[in-house]
């Protein structure tokens, strides 16, 4: 099985040279589906994995536009509908200068296994472009998420293909984007985008989801060994969207978070990051971390480094692909680590999450412990499809139930594979089993 396994991997890497992260994301899949197989051949005998591996659509676009000076820009636009078996291909737009078809590979191939875990009607996909928003005045935001929108359009719509945000996406550019979405197509189709904001269909909670979901998740994985998240000392990558948002929930659970970062250096707070002035800095000012340092006594910044080298017992990585390495992985793991929640979409290098497992570390891979971002997107389409918006306390409500229901299936799958506590593979062949099964029922398409 292993073999039939690694030839269908070998073939499939082979076909997109170079693109590295989807490699990995591939590679990592692989490694949990042969007990699958073994229960499943008619899997094997469908090409299933072949199938799954392959797009069903990549779409790559100019999109140019003028800056402030005048001065015409060229930047390059994606959309990768990766498997649209359980619903419309859903998933993030990143704007970053780093994104290329590798790493949209990437997140849209970990999306359909994300998307399924949630339990709700989502296929897979991902976009985005390497636009760098940052130092960008709104005005050239605004013109850029034109332009990418005049091409996108004609590839999405409520049935089709659901954006959200992702790096450098959040409430201002979907507001553009959807903007010019209407003005095009000359329909208020709400369920087009999801990430809205609240006077304008958007639901509450979904700006809190991701970061709020993997506290819960992690939550879920300490209680298995009678632990909690209270009073636990938590360090957290970046101090975007999901970071802020996972700091707030660790801290009203009662743990506290004494350092977070930029792709610029970190801080250390050892009172607990001030969430107030971090949206403040973060948010409301676009501004830099090492800004915290100057409004706040006793605090440390840390020009570059890495902030995994502040100890924790709680690790929760919400930056970026590859941002924790074997050697912060087994630094951590010496001076006293638990947990791990990942955040981000796959922070932790291969060799670390190794090093994680091999230490018997609670490992919760981003494709279950940040489905709570999409989980709630899905909860906005319901919304947006019935006419109606859901309080904040119920909408919450939903979101644990479901970020707890992830939790358990990724468990009993485990288990059920003979490898207890192993979320990875949980994730993975729970995730890849609904998917699998629809494909199946749905035909050679
Ligand atoms: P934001 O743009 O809001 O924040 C990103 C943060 O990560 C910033 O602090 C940024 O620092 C830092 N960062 C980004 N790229 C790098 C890099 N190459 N090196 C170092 N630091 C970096 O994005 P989100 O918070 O939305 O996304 C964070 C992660 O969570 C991503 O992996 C994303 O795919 C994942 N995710 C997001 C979801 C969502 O709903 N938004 C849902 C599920 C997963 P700086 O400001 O200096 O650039
Ligand atoms: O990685 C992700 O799950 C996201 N960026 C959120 C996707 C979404 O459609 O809400």
């Amino acid at each position: 099985m292993d073999s039939r396994l690694d030839a269908i991997k070998e073939a499939v890497l082979a076909r997109s040279p170079g693109e590295l992260e989807f490699h990995q994301a591939v590679d990592e899949v692989f490694q949990s589906l042969a007990p699958v197989h073994r229960r499943h051949p008619e899997f094997l005998d469908a090409a299933v994995l072949e199938r799954l591996c392959e797009p069903e659509r990549q779409i790559i676009f100019r999109v140019p536009w003028v800056d402030d000076a005048g001065r015409i820009q060229i930047n390059r636009g994606f959309r990768v509908e990766f498997n649209s078996a359980l619903g419309p291909f859903k998933g993030g737009l990143r704007f970053h200068p780093s994104v290329n078809l590798g790493i949209v590979k990437f997140l849209g191939f970990e999306q359909i296994f994300k998307n399924s875990l949630t339990g709700m009607p989502l296929g897979g996909g991902k976009g985005g472009s390497d636009f760098d928003p940052r130092d960008r005045s709104d005005g050239e935001v605004m013109r850029f998420c034109q332009s990418f929108m005049t091409e996108l359009y004609r590839h999405i719509g409520e049935y089709t293909d659901v954006p959200a945000g992702d790096i450098g996406v959040g409430g201002r550019e979907i507001g553009y984007l959807f903007g010019q979405y209407k003005r095009i197509t000359n329909r208020y189709e709400s369920g087009v985008l999801t990430g809205k904001g609240i006077s304008w269909g958007g639901s509450l909670v979904r700006p809190e989801a991701t970061g709020y979901g993997t506290v819960i998740f992690t939550e879920q994985m300490l209680k298995t060994q009678g632990k909690s998240i209270e009073g636990q000392r938590v360090v957290v990558s970046g101090s975007g969207n999901v970071a802020i948002n996972a700091i707030e929930k660790a801290q009203a659970l009662g743990a506290l978070v004494v350092a977070c970062s930029d792709s610029e250096g970190y801080v250390v707070d050892e009172a607990g990051i001030d969430v107030a002035l971090l949206r403040q800095i973060k948010e409301v000012e676009r501004g830099r971390l090492k800004e915290y340092e100057a409004q706040r006594a006793r605090v440390s910044y840390v020009q570059g480094g890495s902030v995994w080298d502040v100890d924790a017992t709680v690790a929760l990585p919400c930056a970026t692909q590859n941002e924790l390495d074997g050697d912060a992985a087994a630094r951590l793991v010496r001076n006293g680590l638990l947990a791990v929640g990942e955040g981000a979409n796959m922070p932790s290098t291969r060799r670390a999450v190794t090093v994680f497992q091999e230490a018997g570390i609670l490992f919760g891979p981003g494709k279950a412990a940040n489905a709570g971002g999409v989980a709630t997107s899905a909860l906005e389409m319901q919304q947006n499809a019935s006419r109606d918006s859901w309080s904040f306390a119920h909408t919450e409500q939903r979101l644990a139930t479901i970020m707890v229901d992830i939790h358990d299936r990724c468990a009993a799958t485990a288990e059920s594979y003979g490898d207890p506590g192993n979320y990875v593979l949980g994730a993975n062949i729970c995730g890849f089993v609904k998917v699998a099964d629809a494909m199946l029922a749905q035909g050679v398409i």
